[in-house]
C-alpha cells in the first residue's frame, strides 16, 4: 500500500533564493530570520510558555486554563488550555465592537455576478449571526447538538458557522460539489440534528439545483429534524413540509432578538467536525476543540499573512475545505480582519476573474492554490496586465505542491517579481499551517515550503522511525503536539490512533513523503498513502473505487493519481468488468457519471481503462505502484515483480494505457 523509502525521491532541486525588501521587515510580526529562530528555539525549549503567550495576546478567554497542555500521543490524548473557557463567536465578533472595529468591513462578499457584493461591518455581522443562533435555538438546537451545513459560498455560510459557535453546537460542512449520497454519509455519521442548505449554487454562469441533494440525502437521515433553506438562485424547489423552512422567513420572524449571550465553552469542547478522505473508503470525522484551534487560527494568520489592521486579505478557497474554516472565516475574524470571501470560478466569465477582483477591492494579500496558477498561465499574462496589482503585497499558496514554474509565474506576474510567496504546507487534521515561510524573515526557495512554525517540531523519518539523512526523503511526522491539531476522529477513536499515531510511536504521521536540505528546508513530495490530489482536493482511492464497483457492470476497479498539468494530479481507473460485458465508450460515460452520483463531481475520473486483469499479489492485494508507474509512462523500471502472481498482465496494461491516454 504505502511507498516505502526508497522510492521517495524528489525531482525538484532548486537552487534559486529570494529575500525580503528591508522596508516591509521593519513593520512586519517577525521581523527577521533572527526573530523566527529565537521563537522558535524558545517554543521548543519551552513549549507551554511559548503557547500560554500566544493564547492570552491572541485570544479572549472568560476563565484562564489550569494546565497549558496534557498529552500522550501513545494513548493517543491531547488537550490544551485545560480548564480554559471561552466562546469562539465571542471572540471573532463582540470583542471587536469594543475594540474600535465596530464599523469596520468584517467580511467582503464578491457574488458571482459583478453586481452581488455585500460588505459586512463587524456590528452588522454580529447581528445576523445573533439572529440566526437564535433561530438555531428556536429549532431546539442546543450545545453539543450537531448541525449540517452544505451551502455555496454565500455570507449565510459564515453566519451560519458563527451562530453554531455562538450555542455551542459543532458544525460539519459539506462542501457543496459533494453528491447527495456523499452528504447522506457525513450527516449520518455526525448524527445532525439540522442541515442547512441552499436553493442551488451558481457557477460559471449556471444555476446548479443544489436542494434535491439535500432532499435525496435526507430520505435516509432520520436525525435531521429541520432543513434551513436559503433563496440564493431563486429556482423552483420542494419545500417538505413540517421539516423545511426558509432562511429569510425565520429571520425576519419579529420574536427573532438581535442579541444572544455566547454560550461559555470549555477549550476543549467541539468546535466543529470536517469530513476528509483517507487511506480506506469512508471518510474521517476530524474534530476540532475550540481552544487550541482558535488559537492556532489567530496566530498563523497573525505571522504567516502578517495581517495587518487596515489589509484586505483573501483567501480563494471554498469554505467547504479546511482552508476556507481557518483561512477565511476562524483566523481572520479572530483578529479583527477583513475576509474577502468570493462566489464562483478563475476563469469566468473571463480569466482576470481573480486580477479584477484584486483590483476591485485593492487586495493586500491574496493566498490561493497552484492549481490555480497553473490554469491561469496557460491563459497568458495579457490578463494579468489588464489590472493594478499594485496592493498586494504577500502571495500565499496551498493545497499541493508547488512546482518551481507555477512558483515563478506567480512571483514575476502577481508578486512583480517583489512580492514573498508563502507556500504553506498543513492538513486538515493540523487545523492551522504548520510549515510554511514567514514573509518578511524566511529566505525563499521556489517550490520549497520553508521551514516549520515556532512550535512545530516537524521531521522526517524513515519507515523505522530513525531520523532521515539530509536530502533523504522520507516519512513526514510531527513529534510533539500544536493547540490545532485535531483531537479525534468523529465516532472512532480506533481509527484515530490507528490512522496517526500506530506506524511511528509517539509521533503524528501526517501521510505526506518528504525531504529536509542541508538549510533545514522542507520539500514536501506529495502523499505516500492512497490519497489522491486533484486541484488541491483531496481524495480516497478506495472510495472512488467502492464507487466503481457498486455499479452493476464493474467487478473490480483500481483507481491511481495520473500526473497532469494544471490539476496536478487527475483520476485514472482501471476497471475490469463482469463476465461477457461489452466495453464501451458509452459504459465509460456511465461509470463517470455513476461516480458523479455517489461523490460528486470532482471524484469522476478523467480516464478509464477497461483491463481484463490486475497485477495482484499471490495474497491478492493490487500492486498499485505499478499502476502508479504505468499512468506515468514510467514503464521502464517496475522494480520488483517477483510477488505478482501474473506478470503477463503489465503488457496488457501498458499497451491499453497508451490507447486511451497516447501516452509514448
Ligand atoms: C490544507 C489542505 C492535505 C494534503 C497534505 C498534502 C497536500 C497541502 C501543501 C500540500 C505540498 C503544500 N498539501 N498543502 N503539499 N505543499 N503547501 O490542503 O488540507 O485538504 O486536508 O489536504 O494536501 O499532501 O497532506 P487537506
Amino acid at each position: 500500500m504505502c511507498a516505502n523509502e526508497t522510492q521517495i525521491e524528489s525531482l525538484m532541486q532548486e537552487e534559486r533564493l529570494f529575500r525580503p525588501s528591508r522596508k516591509d521587515q521593519m513593520k512586519a510580526h517577525v521581523k527577521s530570520m533572527k526573530e523566527y529562530k529565537a521563537y522558535y528555539k524558545e517554543s521548543m525549549e519551552d513549549p507551554e510558555g511559548f503557547w500560554a503567550r500566544r493564547a492570552e495576546e491572541l485570544i479572549t478567554w472568560n476563565k484562564k486554563w489550569r494546565k497549558v497542555l496534557r498529552w500522550d500521543f501513545n494513548d493517543p490524548k491531547i488537550e490544551w488550555f485545560i480548564g480554559g473557557k471561552l466562546n469562539v463567536s465571542y471572540n471573532c465578533l463582540d470583542r471587536h465592537l469594543e475594540n474600535g472595529r465596530r464599523n469596520k468591513a468584517a467580511l467582503i462578499w464578491q457574488g458571482e455576478p459583478e453586481e452581488d457584493v455585500k460588505v459586512y461591518t463587524y456590528q452588522m455581522l454580529h447581528t445576523e449571526v445573533c439572529r440566526f443562533a437564535n433561530v438555531l435555538k428556536k429549532l431546539g438546537v442546543k450545545k453539543g447538538d450537531r448541525v449540517s451545513i452544505y451551502l455555496p459560498m454565500i455570507p449565510e455560510l459564515p453566519i451560519a458557522m458563527l451562530a453554531c459557535a455562538r450555542i455551542g453546537a459543532p458544525h460539519s460542512i459539506v462542501f457543496a460539489g459533494f453528491s447527495a449520497s456523499s452528504l447522506e454519509s457525513r450527516i449520518q455519521d455526525c448524527k445532525a440534528k439540522v442541515l442547512i442548505t441552499a436553493d442551488a449554487v451558481l457557477r460559471s454562469g449556471r444555476t446548479i439545483p443544489l436542494k434535491p441533494n439535500a432532499d435525496q440525502a435526507l430520505k435516509n437521515c432520520p436525525t435531521v429534524e429541520k432543513c434551513v433553506v436559503v433563496k440564493r438562485a431563486g429556482n423552483e424547489i420542494n419545500m417538505e413540509e413540517g421539516r423545511d423552512l426558509w432562511w429569510h422567513e425565520l429571520m425576519a420572524d419579529e420574536s427573532i432578538k438581535d442579541t444572544c449571550e455566547p454560550e461559555i465553552m470549555d477549550a476543549e469542547d467541539m468546535l466543529f467536525i470536517l469530513y476528509t478522505s483517507g487511506s480506506t473508503g469512508k471518510p474521517k470525522g476530524v474534530i476540532h476543540t475550540t481552544g487550541g484551534y482558535l488559537t492556532y487560527a489567530a496566530h498563523t494568520t497573525q505571522w504567516v499573512f502578517d495581517l495587518k489592521d487596515d489589509d484586505v486579505y483573501w483567501c480563494t478557497a471554498d469554505i467547504g475545505w479546511i482552508t476556507g474554516h481557518t483561512y477565511i472565516v476562524y483566523g481572520p475574524l479572530a483578529l479583527g480582519g477583513t475576509s474577502l470571501m468570493f462566489e464562483g470560478v478563475p476563469t469566468w466569465p473571463a480569466p482576470d476573474r481573480f486580477w479584477k477582483i484584486v483590483e476591485k477591492f485593492k487586495v493586500n494579500i491574496f493566498y490561493t492554490a497552484p492549481t490555480v496558477i497553473r490554469a491561469l498561465m496557460r491563459e497568458g499574462v495579457e490578463w494579468t496586465q489588464k489590472h493594478d496589482l499594485s496592493t498586494l503585497r504577500i502571495l500565499g499558496s496551498v493545497g499541493e505542491p508547488i512546482n518551481p514554474e507555477a512558483w515563478m509565474w506567480y512571483h514575476e506576474n502577481i508578486g512583480k517579481g517583489k512580492l514573498p510567496i508563502v507556500d504553506t504546507w498543513w492538513q486538515t487534521e493540523t487545523g492551522g499551517i504548520l510549515i510554511a515561510p514567514l514573509p518578511y524573515a524566511t529566505p525563499l526557495k521556489p517550490g520549497s515550503a520553508t521551514l516549520p512554525l515556532p512550535g512545530v517540531d516537524a521531521a522526517i523519518v524513515r519507515s523505522d522511525g530513525t531520523p532521515a539523512k539530509k536530502n533523504e526523503g522520507g516519512y513526514l511526522v510531527v513529534k510533539r503536539p500544536w493547540p490545532g491539531m485535531l483531537r479525534g476522529v468523529f465516532g472512532d477513536p480506533e481509527r484515530f490512533k490507528k490512522q496517526y499515531f500506530d506506524r511511528f510511536p509517539g509521533m503524528y504521521e501526517s501521510g505526506d513523503g518528504a525531504r529536509r536540505d542541508e538549510d533545514g528546508y522542507f520539500w514536501i513530495m506529495g502523499r505516500l498513502d492512497d490519497v489522491i490530489n486533484v486541484s488541491g482536493h483531496r481524495l480516497g482511492t478506495a472510495e472512488i473505487e467502492s464507487a466503481l464497483v457498486s455499479h452493476p457492470s464493474v467487478a473490480e476497479a483500481a483507481v491511481v493519481g495520473m500526473p497532469h498539468p494544471v490539476k496536478g494530479q487527475t483520476i485514472y481507473a482501471y476497471v475490469t468488468l463482469k463476465a461477457g460485458l461489452e466495453e464501451s465508450d458509452d459504459l465509460r460515460a456511465e461509470l463517470r457519471n455513476h461516480v458523479r452520483k455517489i461523490i460528486g463531481p470532482i471524484a469522476s475520473p478523467e480516464y478509464i481503462q477497461f483491463a481484463v486483469g490486475l497485477p495482484k499479489t499471490r495474497s491478492g492485494k493490487i500492486m498499485r505502484r505499478i499502476l502508479r508507474k504505468i499512468v506515468a509512462g514510467e514503464t521502464e523500471d517496475f522494480g520488483d515483480t517477483s510477488t505478482l502472481a501474473d506478470p503477463s498482465v503489465i503488457e496488457d496494461l501498458i499497451k491499453g494505457n497508451k490507447e486511451l491516454t497516447g501516452n509514448k
